[in-house]
């Protein structure tokens, strides 16, 4: 795989074969461990167990052995679906979902989580409160709260919208239903909340949330108080398409860092011929702004990753820096991976007219195959006009930060071994004040 021009270099990602969700990251006696969605059989969604690795800087990971995997004749015997991790009291203990149908499920590890024991009373919560029509019952959230735990479980309210429901409990096993934390409407915010995230940020309440059939992470700054929230603003996560089922956890230094899935965008038949498919995102560090909104920056620790800074930008595995001035009516475009001749480019663009940054893979690849279309998000630039581009490249995967609020990630599957060129183009009064680039090491 390592001849493999598609597969990355260091982003996360298992050694092989399928990968979806993040699961249950934890910071442990100086160490940062994270689970995910896995099958370790094939390079496609299958029955589902949780990988493991962990890693002192959350840049390089040691593979673990896995944590979970389906019980014969358990409540999990069909699959271990997304879950978090908690520290009970020094004890870690991982709360996750078996399926079918979906209930919810403990395991608890006595040796550094290395190796996982189930909860005889499994599972825990064996289905939602009676008379409540729901949508799924899945990927508990759960954290500390006036001296017992508190749990989220995504879920719908038919004809509704999307909900989590809210749980208390002494123990982590007795879990009594409280009340929805919160209903969408369906129009707005889609049937069913997939993998929500819930936790304090900046004297505010942050849910985050992946609606089907959104295919996205949607975060709610809002208020949260006797039970329930009340959002103020909403935003997304990342509008590049594919970026989903974002989990989030508070690190030593007391920050709120979130990975989120990032899928192909290529055919079955490609994945299982490369034989991986699912790509972790570049940990992200959240914090709230004053307008509510959330700012996202990537993980300073991804510095050590640098090279020397190149004087001629090109390349597949790449950090760029791009401060651009740009008065009214200007556009900017930033490509990357682009062939000399330019059958082959991402266009990266920021137009302050339309106030919008989009990323457009319509000449991404030659394969036809591959994604090819257009994605991008309302970017209002400050009164100065500034804008300030971060970009990663990492072979098949693009990750664009848009002056640390909107963030577009996508994947890329060029063709051609000479599309490793980047320009940068600007029209009307744009100017670009600097513009700077590393190449990136891989983490193994
Ligand atoms: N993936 C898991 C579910 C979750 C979904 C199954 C989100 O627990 O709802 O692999 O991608």
């Amino acid at each position: 795989m390592t001849d493999d021009p598609h597969r990355p270099r260091y982003h996360f990602m298992p050694p092989a074969d399928w990968m979806n969700d993040p699961n249950g990251p934890i910071a442990w006696k100086g160490e940062y461990h994270l689970f995910y969605q896995h099958n370790p059989v094939a390079a496609t969604w299958g029955t589902m167990h949780w990988g493991h690795a962990k890693s002192r800087d959350l840049v390089h990971w040691e593979h673990l052995p896995i944590a979970l995997s389906p019980t014969p004749g358990g409540p999990d015997k069909d699959g271990c679906w997304s879950g978090c991790a908690v520290d009970d009291n020094g004890v870690p203990t991982l709360v996750y979902t078996g399926v079918q149908p979906e209930a919810q499920c403990v395991a608890t590890s006595d040796d550094g989580l290395l190796t996982w024991t189930k909860h005889p009373a499994n599972p825990v919560l064996a289905g939602p409160p009676a008379g409540l029509a729901v949508t799924g019952f899945r990927d508990p959230c759960v954290w500390r709260e006036g001296g017992e735990w508190r749990m989220l479980i995504g879920s719908g309210l038919k004809d509704m919208g999307g909900t989590a429901l809210l749980y208390r409990s002494p123990d982590l096993v007795r879990w009594e239903y409280m009340n929805p934390l919160c209903v969408g409407n369906q129009a707005e915010t889609g049937t069913m909340w997939e993998c929500p995230d819930f936790f304090p940020l900046g004297g505010k309440h942050v849910l985050l949330i992946s609606p089907i059939p959104l295919a996205k992470t949607i975060y709610f700054v809002g208020e949260y108080r006797g039970g329930q929230f009340h959002p103020e603003s909403q935003g997304s996560l990342d509008d590049g398409g594919h970026h989903y089922a974002a989990k989030s956890f508070l690190d030593a230094k007391g920050r709120r860092i979130v990975w989120g899935w990032l899928w192909e965008g290529r055919s079955e038949a490609a994945q299982k011929a490369a034989g991986w498919a699912g790509v972790m995102s570049l940990p992200r560090v959240l914090t709230l702004r004053s307008d509510n909104t959330l700012e996202i920056t990537p993980a300073p620790e991804l510095r050590a990753l640098r090279g020397e800074p190149l004087q001629s930008i090109e390349g597949a595995s790449l950090e760029i820096e791009a401060s651009i001035d740009m008065p009214a009516g200007s556009e900017v475009v930033l490509s990357v991976r682009r062939s000399p001749d330019r059958a082959e480019e991402t266009r990266i663009v920021c137009d302050a007219t339309t106030k919008r940054l989009s990323i457009d893979r319509s000449r991404s690849s030659l394969n036809k195959d591959a994604g090819h279309d257009e994605r991008g998000a309302a970017l209002e630039l400050p009164k100065t006009g500034r804008l300030d581009l971060h970009v990663f490249l990492d072979h098949s995967v693009v990750e664009v930060f848009g002056n640390r609020r909107v963030c577009l990630t996508s994947r890329i599957y060029p063709t051609r071994p000479d599309s490793i060129g980047v320009a940068l183009s600007t029209t009307g009064k744009a100017t670009a004040q600097s513009l700077r680039a590393w190449p990136l090491k891989p983490i193994s």
